[in-house]
């Protein structure tokens, strides 16, 4: 008995170390735990002072004990400073605080015009049309003069186009994609062209300098008036509701002959007049047309083989009238607080 060594001061005090310098939790108290334990009057030292009281035989032993526990807290010490060292800032929160609640996963969704932009399609698709796409950079040729646009036509303006040089500009509408494909494919076709298109207006609630149509596009020998009204009525039915009525009111473009604008009625009042529909019962919702044959022309058609019909969407309108949006320029704005009411349980859901 009188052999075996007292360890347990030892022991204890390596134990008491331990845990002192793995819940240091930051530099600054890890080195008051190394002064405690390591220091010139730590309690190491202190340990090593008592080697005298014991018998001589045993402070060998004892001695040695005492330095390899030494070396053991050195080697904690030295491993919780490289750790506390890595947590880059304020080490006083890297060993976290488990009573705090924990963060919310920040997550984005759609946008409330991809939404839109997938309803359409979906309609479309399921009318027979296919995709069709091109640049926002276009050439002032397919975006004003294949369309027939005059020379001195108003939209030509620098007022209210975007050019780069005097050939290249931001397109103004997506009526050029349909140039370049019909160019590139013969009839039957049907095509939408949905697209972001810029013109230099001054913002206020329904303008913005860029926002996004829809256009389609029917080509086929004997395509008439009566099937572009089809469409668009069929349309308006599937995005709308079946108890909206259509109207078409003469209109004018260059890239079209007749041209129309389309009316359903308000379905705030559904037809007997408020503030939304400006007390007219209708809402204004495409524009339209046979295509003009100058515009076959220019796309290499033979305007005696064909017919087409053609019509424009106002995305970013469309999107206003079915989420009863007050202000164009929140589509832009891209702030997440307004956004998010549109995205639905997982943000990634398109189609209702
Ligand atoms: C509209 C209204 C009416 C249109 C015409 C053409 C093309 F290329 F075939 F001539 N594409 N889109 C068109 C017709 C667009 O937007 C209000």
């Amino acid at each position: 008995m009188s052999e075996e060594l007292d360890r347990k001061p030892i022991d204890d005090l390596l134990a008491r170390a331990s845990s002192a310098i793995s819940g240091a939790g930051n530099l600054d108290s890890l080195e008051r735990e190394r002064v405690r334990f390591l220091g010139r009057k730590g309690e190491i030292t202190s340990l090593l002072r008592s080697i005298g009281d014991l018998p001589k035989e045993k402070r060998p032993a004892f001695g040695d004990s005492i330095n390899e526990v030494k070396e053991q807290i050195q080697k904690l010490h030295d491993q919780r400073k490289a750790f506390l060292s890595r947590d880059e800032g304020d080490g006083d929160f890297c060993m976290g605080d488990p009573t705090l609640p924990g963060r919310r996963m920040i997550s984005g969704g759609r946008h409330v015009l991809q939404k839109v932009l997938a309803e359409l399609t979906n309609i479309f698709f399921g009318m027979g049309y296919s995709l069709a796409e091109g640049p926002d950079v276009e050439l002032d040729y397919y975006n004003f003069e294949a369309l027939n646009f005059p020379v001195d036509h108003p939209s030509r303006d620098t007022q209210d186009t975007f050019y780069i040089n005097k050939d290249i500009l931001l397109r103004t509408q997506t009526s050029p994609v349909q140039i370049r494909y019909m160019e590139k494919h013969t009839p039957p076709l049907r095509i939408i062209a949905p697209g972001r298109v810029y013109r230099n207006e001054s913002p206020d609630p329904s303008h913005a300098p860029e926002f996004h149509q829809m256009e389609g596009l029917y080509v086929d020998r004997n395509v008439s008036l009566a099937d572009l009204r089809n469409d668009v009525t069929h349309f308006v039915h599937a995005f709308f509701g079946p108890e909206a009525k259509v109207r078409f009111r003469p209109h004018f473009f260059p890239f079209t002959e007749p041209s129309a604008e389309a009316d359903m009625t308000c379905f705030v009042c559904r037809g007997s007049g408020c503030p939304i529909c400006g007390r007219t019962g209708w809402i204004e919702i495409a524009g339209a047309g046979m295509v003009h044959p100058h515009v076959f022309r220019y796309a290499g058609y033979d305007p005696d083989a064909y017919t087409g019909f053609a019509f424009g969407l106002g995305l970013d309108r469309l999107a206003m009238l079915k989420y009863g949006i007050d202000d164009i320029r929140r589509l832009l704005a891209n702030d997440t607080r307004f956004l998010r009411q549109f995205w639905g349980e997982t943000g990634l859901e398109v189609l209702e």
